[in-house]
């Protein structure tokens, strides 16, 4: 058998999403010999899998995007919520003028990486027989990179060719029109699905284990170049807001109770009307936090939500009269017209709590009701979020130690970045860092520039090595439970808890001190001579 041929590099670059395209471009320009692999065939991470109709970022123009003005100065959208295909279009405008493509290799699904300590190196294996050797292994596999189905009974007899998980859609585009469509779940993917096979299909189902509190999506169409003189400035401020968006996202300074019940009206009224993500993250300072206050967040939108369902039965399944969970716990989707479709005489929702799924059939869905009957099922019931794309690679560090094995009773990580018994590693993205209720580039810039100094830093003094200190780990864990115990996460059952996949440890996989505070930990930890690493 022939010997596969080893690449030798600085830096292994895993992920073409914007946390590794960040970093090929920025770590190649500071002079390191790097590589960027995908398991995809093209650029865009989480929007290459993600092509199911309607699927779209929720973070409004301008902060989905990188902060380089070279790009932006070019780049105008179409849309204040760009859809998939423009997220793709977008990355092959970036990987031009960045130039990447001669340092990205595609099709390549990492399946394992071994330290070893004699040479400080990772050697990194593909599936396909592919070896690299480099100093740094950098992973950038985002929070989605493993699909999550439920093992129902006889779900492999159901036609394999007309069950679909979204974040797998076929590249030839399915032709429901007319046809008997189910949809399962109803997060940011569910819900966007809903809104556009419901307006197509014959027959279209919903199955909703929990309501989801989403928010009305402001939709503009562009038709011309917006005005940028205050990009800089915007994307300045991104470090200075909860969810690392812009100034608009600050949270109030005052709680919910400091006003008068009429004055809370107009405050909520006037978050509402962004049509964005503000009344869950520009709102009162105490939502997130106090019970009380929770509710009153809640009563509003149950009310909004309401009005817009004609039949009662259903307003109370999709927004019950009783809180069923701690508002803005869940991630909030954004929707467009989602409430309007269960007036349609084609839609009908199926509350699995009150007629859970019993089986798949070849024909369809058996609930404790009765067998529903689909010519196409999709199955958008989410992803092992934050830690599965991790997780799923053999990741051997010091001494043979498994990532999987290190973290199988919870996420282990200093500031989010870097697991200890793991040297010269780094992810973004990942647990314990304000992932998935942050917006996506502020932190993908921000971790990965922190990842530059961390090597920079190395290089000046001539060092092999750096690693995550077990003390700091310790007290970083620490902290993000302390932030997660201040909050109300920990009441709702969600998948920033670990809670959708059976078997999953219980835990907050998010820092919830918000983004100020966090990049404030990288900086404090940067300009201190990078405290709670070790360097050898
Ligand atoms: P999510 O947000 O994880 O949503 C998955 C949905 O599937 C959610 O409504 C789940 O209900 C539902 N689900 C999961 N398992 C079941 C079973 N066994 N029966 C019925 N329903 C089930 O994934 P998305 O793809 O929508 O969104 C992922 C992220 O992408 C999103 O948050 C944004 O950041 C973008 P549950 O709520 O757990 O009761």
């Amino acid at each position: 058998a022939s010997v596969p041929k080893e690449t030798v590099l600085d830096a292994l670059i895993v992920g073409a999403g914007f946390g590794g395209v960040y970093q090929l471009k920025h770590l190649r320009d500071a002079g390191y010999k790097v590589k960027l692999v995908d398991f995809a065939s093209d650029y865009a991470g989480v929007w290459y899998w993600n092509r199911y109709p309607g699927a779209r970022v929720d973070s409004a123009v301008p902060l989905y995007q990188f902060s380089d003005p070279d790009l932006w100065n070019e780049w105008n959208w179409s849309q204040r919520f760009p859809g998939s295909q423009e997220l793709r279009d977008y990355f092959t405008f970036v990987a031009d003028k960045w130039d990447l493509r001669k340092d990205t290799e595609f099709k390549v699904y990492i399946s394992k990486a071994t330290w070893d300590d004699e040479t400080a190196t990772w050697t990194i294996e593909s599936g396909g027989g592919k070896i690299y050797r480099a100093k740094y292994f950098l992973l950038n596999t985002g929070f989605a990179a493993k699909r999550y189905t439920p093992d129902w009974k006889g779900i492999d007899k159901f036609p394999a060719s007309a069950w679909v998980h979204p974040s797998y859609w076929p590249k030839e585009e399915p032709d429901l029109t007319g046809k008997r469509v189910a949809v399962i779940g109803t997060g940011s993917t569910g819900i966007q699905l809903a809104q556009e096979l419901s307006q197509v299909a014959s027959q279209f189902v919903l199955f909703q284990r929990t309501p989801n509190m989403a928010l009305p999506m402001k939709q503009v169409n562009y038709t011309k170049p917006l005005t940028k003189e205050k990009y800089p400035k915007v994307f300045d401020g991104r470090y200075e807001s909860f969810g690392g968006f812009d100034f608009s996202f600050l949270f109030l300074p005052r709680g919910t109770f400091d006003d008068t019940p009429a004055e809370r009206e107009m405050v909520y009224e006037g978050l509402w009307s962004q049509g964005d993500f503000q009344f869950w993250l520009a709102t009162y300072s105490d939502t997130l936090f106090q019970e009380a206050a929770n509710k009153e967040a809640y009563n509003f939108w149950k009310k909004k939500v309401r009005a817009r369902i004609h039949d009662p039965r259903l307003q109370e399944i999709l927004a019950p009269e009783t809180q069923p969970y701690s508002f803005g716990c869940k991630r909030i989707s954004l929707e467009n017209g989602f409430y309007e479709i269960f007036n349609q005489p084609n839609v009908s929702l199926v509350d699995v709590n009150a007629t859970p799924i019993v089986e798949v059939t070849e024909r369809g869905i058996k609930t404790t009701e009765k067998e529903w009957e689909f010519d196409y099922v999709v199955c958008a019931t989410g992803f092992d979020a934050i830690t599965g794309g991790l997780m799923n690679i053999n990741i051997q560090g010091q001494g043979g130690q498994k990532i999987a094995e290190k973290w199988k009773s919870g996420a282990k990580t200093y500031l989010g970045m870097a697991t200890a018994g793991f040297p010269n590693m780094f992810f973004t993205y990942g647990p314990q860092a304000p992932t998935a209720l942050c917006n996506g580039p502020t932190c993908a810039e921000a971790q990965g520039s922190f990842i530059l100094k961390v090597m920079d830093h190395m290089k000046e003094r001539k060092l092999q090595k750096v690693e995550a200190g077990n003390t700091a780990e310790a007290a970083w864990g620490d902290d993000v439970r302390k932030f997660a115990n201040m909050s109300l996460l920990p009441s709702t059952k969600s998948w920033y808890m670990g809670d959708n996949i059976p078997g999953k440890p219980r835990e907050c996989l998010i820092y919830l001190g918000g983004v100020p505070n966090y990049y404030k930990s990288l900086k404090e930890c940067s300009e201190g001579d990078y405290t709670g690493f070790t360097f050898t």
